[in-house]
């Protein structure tokens, strides 16, 4: 990769569509981090309904996981993958299909809100069966996402201008990065869409009065695990493309770069199962397979650690470290200039933790004590809630600032945010994962009766993990209130650069990058090679859930009983 100065120009249209993408979701991620921290004192009894507004746990921890989860993960995607493709390629979007793109996505959302917070969808994030919501949930969310495949077909035109004018050109990494997600993400939204449109729809109109359970779970997550990597990617872009040379150094491989995003697109789909080891009905050769795939999509992360760590170590020896770890001294860790570095390092620093736990999940055996325990949370709070959330947090407030041309205030708050943030984490994570493998589970209140010291069901142990897991959320909510702050400050701020202007700056890579016919600058073979592993995986347990119908009413949480009786 060449490194650039040039800033590319959106137009006015874009502009203001963008701003939208970016701004609109972190104002719900305000109710979605707020409930989460009301999780937290609720579960450690420190209140005694889910929020102040006195929702019940299910609703607010639906908004918490719907809000964070799905509609700032989608946002944050398509808006960055806009600004990359413009800026990479150095082409305008097409004004239409921006505008139609976004307009669904905001109005899917605004659809899918109105039941949630009418108590109307308490079916949480994941909202398989028997769990069901209003139809307008599900209507909502299918706007939602078809508007981020509007945004993805958008980009295809400016990919083939790109490429005939430059024949001899792989594409620039961050571009071939975001493709990748995107591919992923439309590959794996196609069982959701079966699911949505053929199954939960209906039965949620009334139309069919029960639903197969273990095949709609078994769409859901064959959307649900390569979800995550939707989410993980473009964090992975700005690691490569952006943090390397912030730090002051060079990317060590984009060669090796290019490799892990489509060893992504191979492994990342194929392994839904292993969220599903504990249900009958698959044969345990299939769950086998989906283990062993597992742990091939855990491949890239690592050799996306050792390609970082040879970047950083790189960055840091430039700036005059010696000996053999003086390097990471030398990182910028709190420059307030840069940004992203801190927002980086600290996601980094919390992945360490997030992904060898995910090994833990992904291993058959130890699986079965940890699944459906708080360690499930704590994982995933090291994943997408630290280098998902805080990559979000920082490129959102940069996007914003360039889009508004308002330069960011607080500077010295803003690096604060992710490395308290951090601090929460590892305060709130271990403890929930501890409280897992004393057998506290997640996913319900229980009535709290473990709270109560005469109680038969009271636990002095999971009280003081809760209570742990409630000072890391008190932390992570105290760092969320300080970068709202400093967005606060930068909208007040009048503009000082011109609006509009794009600008990432990009690292080198310190030994060669692939040329147009290297293998890893091709993508049909892998995307050949990811439908074949997914065809296979998914043959025979697609088949065995159909086989299996266990056929159940619809079921509410905060209601116990049948909404609806079966027909006779
Ligand atoms: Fe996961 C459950 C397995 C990664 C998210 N996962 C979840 C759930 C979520 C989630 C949300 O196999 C709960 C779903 C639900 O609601 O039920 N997960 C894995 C594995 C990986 C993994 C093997 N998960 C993620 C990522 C997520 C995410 C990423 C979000 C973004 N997960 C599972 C399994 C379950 C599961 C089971 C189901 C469990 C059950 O029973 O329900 C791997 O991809 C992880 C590989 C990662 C690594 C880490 C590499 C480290 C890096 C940092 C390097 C640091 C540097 C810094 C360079 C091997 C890249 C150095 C700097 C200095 C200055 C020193």
């Amino acid at each position: 990769m060449t490194s650039t100065r040039e800033t590319f120009q959106v137009a006015p249209l874009s502009r203001t569509l963008m701003i939208i993408e970016v701004t609109l979701p972190i104002i719900l991620v305000v109710l979605g981090i707020y409930h989460g921290f009301m999780q937290t004192l609720y579960r450690a009894g420190v209140i005694q309904s889910s929020s102040f507004a006195g929702l019940n746990y299910y609703q607010g921890l639906t908004l918490h996981g719907v809000i964070n989860a799905v509609v700032l993960t989608t946002f944050f995607g398509v808006a960055f993958g806009n600004a990359v493709m413009q800026f990479y390629l150095r082409r305008p979007l097409i004004g239409w299909v921006h505008a139609t793109s976004t307009g669904m996505m905001v109005v899917g959302t605004l659809i899918a809100a109105v039941p949630m917070l009418l108590g109307l969808a308490d079916v949480l994030y994941t909202f398989y069966p028997p769990l069901k919501a209003h139809p307008a949930f599900y209507i909502g969310a299918t706007l939602l996402v078809v508007g981020s495949w509007v945004a993805f077909a958008g980009w295809i035109p400016l990919l083939r201008s790109w490429m005939q004018e430059n024949p001899g050109r792989p594409l620039p990494l961050a571009v071939m990065g975001m493709l990748v997600t995107f591919i992923i993400w439309f590959l794996c939204t196609i069982p959701l869409a079966i699911e949505v449109l053929f199954m939960l729809i209906p039965w949620s109109l009334g139309w069919v009065d029960s639903i197969n359970i273990p095949m709609a779970r078994t769409l859901f997550w064959f959307f649900g695990h390569p979800l995550v990597y939707f989410w993980l990617l473009p964090a992975y872009v700005i690691y490569y493309t952006i943090l390397p040379k912030e730090a002051g150094g060079k990317l060590y491989s984009a060669y090796a770069a290019r490799l892990a995003f489509l060893l992504f697109l191979i492994f990342s789909i194929p392994v839904g199962l292993h969220h599903q080891y504990t249900e009958p009905g698959f044969d345990r050769f299939w769950k086998g397979v989906h283990a062993l795939l597992t742990f091939g999509v855990a491949i890239p992360s690592f050799m996306t650690a050792f390609t970082l760590a040879a970047s950083l170590e790189y960055a840091g020896v430039r700036r005059g470290a010696k000996g053999l770890f003086g390097w990471i001294g030398r990182l910028p860790w709190f420059d307030g200039e840069r940004p992203l570095v801190a927002y980086s390092l600290a996601g980094l620093l919390i992945f360490i933790m997030g992904g060898l736990t995910g090994l833990v999940n992904a291993s058959y055996n130890l699986n079965q004590t940890i699944h459906n325990t708080g360690f499930i949370s704590g994982h995933f709070h090291m994943t997408v809630g630290g280098p998902v959330f805080l990559i979000i947090l920082g490129m959102s407030l940069e996007l914003f600032s360039q889009l508004t041309g308002k330069p960011i205030r607080g500077r010295g708050w803003n690096v604060a945010v992710p490395y308290l943030w951090m601090m929460g984490i590892y305060l709130f994570s271990p403890a929930m994962m501890v409280g897992g493998l004393l057998g506290q589970p997640r996913r319900t209140n229980m009535g709290l009766s473990y709270l109560d010291p005469s109680s038969p069901h009271f636990r002095l142990d999971w009280v003081v993990t809760s209570y742990l897991a409630a000072i890391g959320g008190a932390v992570m909510f105290l760092a969320f209130l300080i970068y709202i702050g400093v967005w606060i400050a930068t909208i007040a701020a009048p503009a000082q650069q011109s609006a509009g202007e794009l600008y990432f700056s990009t690292a080198e890579s310190l030994h060669p990058d692939a040329t147009t016919t290297s293998i890893v600058a091709r993508l049909r073979p892998w995307l050949a090679i990811a439908i074949i592993l997914i065809l296979v995986s998914y043959w025979m347990p697609l088949q065995q859930a159909l086989r299996t119908p266990e056929n159940a009413p619809p079921y509410s949480p905060d209601n116990p009983t049948p909404l609806v009786q079966v027909r006779k």
